[in-house]
């Protein structure tokens, strides 16, 4: 078996207000509580540097670029990877990143114990629209802010195992999922910030618990993978964000959900071994894959 302990550091909201410094003292004593349960890597949100910006129309670009990172790490964040190698823990981090260039994405990476980067991934699926759309009581500007990302889904080693990345939206998609199982992750790890209320299908605000569930789980269940999903929670500046982080097996089944929309820590001991049970039955893709037929998905 190739067991390890994972956990998922789930935030409450982030003022507007809140800078850096007081995050990333979040962050820390999240990791030292993940670390005190045996944790060997933790998962932190999407964008957890900051509140989750693309809800407001800007247009001056250095109120813009005031969310952004432009390098990883950076003295803000040098807290939390100094912390990471004392403690000899890995982590997860999502965060806003502009580039030398000045191209601007929505990020993730996977740090390992000693605090070396081991994988960057650039979110591909952005959700929301372009234009400014007063009428919303919040809005959700990804398009605007963010390029689609430029990297794939890379799977790397790391953690014993096979480690792949996806951020929020991709979670929703099968194809995310598919590419990053055909890569061969054995443990996929994400962030979400994902509001109650969908303003353009206000119908559907009771089902987003579920969505979130429901996407996780089959693709954990349809790829043979664990995957840790992480939320940014709880009422952020008028904008109510769902908690809900789960740990999956590669069965679907949630083997730990966060009981709260605040900071929590949730683990769990997983078998990376585990992923055969599928992969070398149903979901055995050598044997069962018929890629002949779904050229529909990747034509335009
Ligand atoms: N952050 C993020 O990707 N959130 C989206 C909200 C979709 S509604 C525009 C999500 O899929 O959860």
């Amino acid at each position: 078996s190739r067991k390890l302990i994972v956990a998922g550091a789930q935030l409450g909201p982030i003022a507007r207000d809140e800078d850096r410094a007081s995050a990333v003292a979040r962050l820390c004593a999240l990791m030292r509580r993940a670390h005190a349960r045996g944790a060997e890597l933790v998962v932190f949100p999407e964008l957890a540097l900051t509140t989750f910006f693309p809800r407001w129309w800007m247009e001056d670009p250095a109120e813009i670029d005031a969310w952004f990172e432009t390098e990883m790490p950076n003295a803000a964040v040098a807290p939390l990877f100094a912390l990471a190698r004392e403690l000899g823990i890995g982590f997860h981090l999502g965060y806003a990143e502009r580039t030398p260039e000045g191209r601007r994405f929505n990020t993730a990476i996977l740090v390992d114990a000693s605090g070396e980067i081991l994988s960057k991934y650039r979110k591909i699926h952005l959700p929301g629209h372009f234009d400014d759309q007063p009428w919303r009581p919040f809005q959700h500007l990804e398009k605007k802010y963010f390029e689609k990302g430029d990297l794939g889904w890379p799977v790397v080693d790391g953690f014993g195992g096979r480690m792949g990345i996806c951020i929020c939206n991709d979670r929703r998609w099968p194809e995310t999922w598919r590419v990053l199982g055909l890569g061969g992750a054995e443990l996929v790890v994400l962030g979400y910030n994902t509001p109650l209320h969908y303003p353009p299908a206000p119908e559907h605000d009771h089902l987003q618990h579920f969505h979130n569930e429901l996407s996780v789980q089959a693709g954990c269940y349809q790829n043979g993978l664990w995957a840790v999903a992480v939320a940014k929670a709880g009422m952020e500046e008028g904008s109510e964000l769902i908690g809900g982080s789960v740990i999956v097996a590669p069965t679907g089944e949630i083997v730990a959900k966060a009981q709260t929309v605040g900071d929590e820590v949730i683990s769990a001991e997983i078998d990376l071994d585990r992923c055969a049970e599928i992969r070398a039955n149903i979901f055995d893709f050598k044997a069962h894959r018929e890629p002949g037929d779904y050229g529909a998905i990747t034509a335009k």
